[in-house]
């Protein structure tokens, strides 16, 4: 963590949800060379929010501004986006390929996670970014994202039929901590009330009732953002083999406030073809 005698006119306050965050402006960001490598996605107009990390990890940027962080797993290394998929990302491609965009009918900005995305979309703007430039972007896998979140999955059983492990949330164990991500919470009950029949988490405040901003919250131990919450992440995978009918998607999202889909262990299932107004993606870049 960063201490604020690092930044000699950084204040610190408090969100709405009662997240410490620290203000300073672009050029006290400039001046302080551990900070400055730090992604800027969260500059609004000349105050910086940080939420700070010990060590910025080692990124690289793509022509669309995506951030990529290595991740080392077991077999392998692989560069996976720090953010979920941005409007700003999406926008580029539909604007270059004309690709049909059903825009949702939630309020967001170009830095929130795009959503309205079938998984045939998103394999779509893959592909269309590996053409652009020279270079493989994909979806993660199921077992990669169980990496990702620190689970090992048993092998040759299809997503669907791999055992829950209970007690190990997307936030880690025990009860839901401050910051842990953008869920099903006090401020979407607040907006929906009863006329939403899921559960939100009672007593907790991540400040958006929506989708939220990417990186707003603290990222995990990779410098992976948003990995848990905001919005369902499409994966590569099928749910059910040999059927073949469902694609897998993890990690919860606004509207997520069951326990049991708060596992890092669950996976839903959803058709290919489905647009839904909380479920995004994220890509690997090879
Ligand atoms: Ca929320």
């Amino acid at each position: 963590m960063v201490g604020s005698s690092t930044l000699p006119s950084a204040t610190t306050f408090k969100d709405e949800g009662g997240l410490a965050l620290w203000r300073l402006t672009c050029k006290e960001l400039r001046l302080n060379n551990p900070l400055a490598a730090y992604p800027l996605h969260s500059i609004a107009a000349s105050l910086l929010i940080i939420s700070c990390v010990a060590t910025p990890p080692r990124l690289k940027t793509n022509s669309l501004g995506m951030k990529f962080v290595p991740v080392q797993l077991p077999e392998c290394k692989i560069w996976v986006s720090a953010f979920e998929t941005r409007v700003q990302d999406y926008a580029v491609f539909v604007r270059e390929t004309g690709h049909p965009w059903l825009l949702p009918e939630i309020a967001q900005s170009d830095r929130h996670p795009v959503v309205n995305i079938s998984w045939y979309d998103a394999v779509t703007f893959c592909d269309w970014l590996s053409r652009l430039e020279g270079k493989r972007y994909r979806l993660p896998t199921d077992a990669e994202w169980s990496q990702l979140i620190g689970i090992r999955e048993e092998s040759g059983i299809a997503p669907g039929a791999q055992p829950q492990q209970t007690g190990v949330f997307l936030w880690g164990s025990g009860p839901i901590r401050k910051e842990a991500g953008n869920f099903c919470d006090e401020a979407f009950g607040r907006q929906y009330g009863d006329g939403y029949q899921a559960a939100w988490l009672q007593g907790y405040h991540d400040g958006a009732s929506g989708t939220q901003v990417v990186g707003r919250y603290q990222p995990d131990r990779n410098g992976l953002f948003d990995l848990g919450g905001n919005v369902w992440e499409w994966c590569d995978d099928w749910y059910d083999l040999p059927e073949r009918t469902q694609k897998v998607v993890r990690g919860g999202s606004w509207r997520t406030g069951e326990s049991s889909r708060l596992l890092s262990s669950f996976r839903g299932p959803d058709p290919p073809g489905v647009r839904l107004d909380s479920i995004g993606f994220r890509v690997v870049m090879e």
